[in-house]
């Protein structure tokens, strides 16, 4: 991570990385998104997505995200999901807030600093292939919250999660990442995603989730790797995807470049 990241990701919870897809890696990755959300979704690997190409296959390890995946989880990275999101105007709720802490454990994920690095043990990367525009909806962050120490009083945000236009708490922030931009988050950091407005566009991104190798994960039996999905995939990523002990170093840690074979 460079000094200015580590110190944002440190402020905030998150980091918005701009223009980090090239034109040609954005174009090839929207041409898959494309084809990818014709299939029915009874046809695809539910939260595996990333595997129908490996355009979106290499957004896993991409060398601007790779080496923040790296940092924070010390160097012990595990993938454990990738999948698609695409949000239309049709889904008329708020996702009320929401973050690791609360419903899955508050013992289970960390978020430290040791030795003027980040550690953090559930990570996740939100690959954007649309534009979204101030006032259209989308992800909201309470920033600064993965440090939060209390609990966040009921009802203090939003009191009707049918509402498409709710008047946002101070507190509140709404993400617009423009198509090619990333938004890396840490699960400890209170989120949620408002109701999308514009009937002519959709939010499309590639949600990628990071834990360390050696987190035995909560939904771990309901994404196990059927055989389909990983003939399909690269060694490189297998290797990503693979639980591991604390003190093994996987081989693709080694590098910040990986290039899929
Ligand atoms: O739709 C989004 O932008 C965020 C999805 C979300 O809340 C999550 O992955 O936890």
């Amino acid at each position: 991570m460079t000094p200015t990241q580590r110190y944002l990701f440190d402020l905030n919870g998150y980091l918005h990385l701009k223009n980090v897809l090239s034109g040609t890696e954005l174009k090839e990755a929207q041409d898959t998104v494309e084809r990818c959300i014709k299939i029915p979704p009874d046809q695809l690997p539910h939260g595996w997505n990333f595997s129908f190409d490996k355009s979106l296959e290499a957004l896993t390890m991409h060398p601007v995200t790779w080496p923040i995946i790296k940092e924070l989880s010390d160097d012990k990275p595990r993938l454990n999901r990738g999948s698609l999101a695409v949000d239309t105007h049709e889904k008329a709720s708020i996702t009320p807030l929401h973050c690791a802490r609360e419903g899955q454990g508050w013992q289970t994920r960390r978020y430290e600093v040791k030795n003027r690095r980040i550690f953090c043990n559930d990570i996740v990367a939100f690959f954007y292939f649309t534009d979204v525009y101030p006032g259209d909806g989308g992800l909201v962050v309470v920033p600064g919250s993965h440090k939060s120490e209390f609990q966040r009083p009921e009802g203090l945000f939003f009191l009707d999660l049918s509402d498409p236009n709710p008047k946002l708490h101070p507190a509140l922030k709404n993400i617009t990442p423009q198509a090619g931009d990333v938004i890396v988050l840490s699960e400890l950091t209170t989120h949620g995603v408002l109701i999308w407005k514009p009937k002519d566009r959709d939010r499309r991104f590639l949600l990628l989730r990071y834990k360390t190798q050696y987190f035995q994960d909560e939904q771990g039996e309901r994404y196990v790797y059927g055989q389909e999905l990983l003939g399909r995939l690269s060694p490189e990523t297998l290797e990503l995807m693979a639980y591991a002990s604390y003190q093994h170093t996987k081989e693709i840690v080694k590098h910040d470049v990986i290039h899929l074979s």
